[in-house]
């Protein structure tokens, strides 16, 4: 069953044509580890563009979470202390012929409401969608406590 969803994961990263035919591939794609106390996750990959015009990053869904929206982090300065926060947005942009990186620290497609725990080694799915059309992209994402090198 691992080897089974491993090589679907395989199979996805390499390449992903959409359906009507705008080329956007997902790579690197992988999902936080958390503990069962968490009631969120994040997502992270690189998203490239092939297409001649940009594209919106607007969303996913998954069978572990009931809200999956994309985010970026914030930071201010208080008391001389750097805060970091997130916030969520509407879309993330992806340049034509560019890429969008979705990082720890950075951007990134948030779960919350977690209806189970992804612990590392297994895998989760997820389906990424993209604006104008409202495309999407299914990902078997591996689970790590770490970015993986
Ligand atoms: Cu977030």
């Amino acid at each position: 069953m691992i080897t089974r969803l491993f090589l679907l994961f395989l199979c996805c990263a390499s390449t992903c044509a959409m359906s009507n035919g705008v080329p956007i591939q997902v790579e690197n794609a992988w999902l936080q580890a958390v503990p069962p106390v968490a009631d969120a996750t994040a997502a992270y990959m690189r998203i490239r563009n092939l297409s001649q015009s940009s594209c919106r990053l607007i969303g996913a869904s998954s069978p572990i979470a009931t809200k999956i929206e994309p985010m970026i982090t914030t930071s201010y300065q208080r008391n001389g202390q750097e805060i970091l926060g997130m916030e969520s947005v509407e879309f993330l942009e992806i340049p034509s012929g560019g890429f969008l990186d979705l990082k720890p620290g950075g951007n990134h497609l948030m779960m919350t409401g977690l209806t189970s725990h992804p612990t590392e080694g297994e895998h989760v799915k997820l389906t990424v969608r993209f604006a104008p059309g409202d495309q999407r992209i299914d990902v078997e994402l591996p689970v790590f406590k770490q970015e993986p090198k």
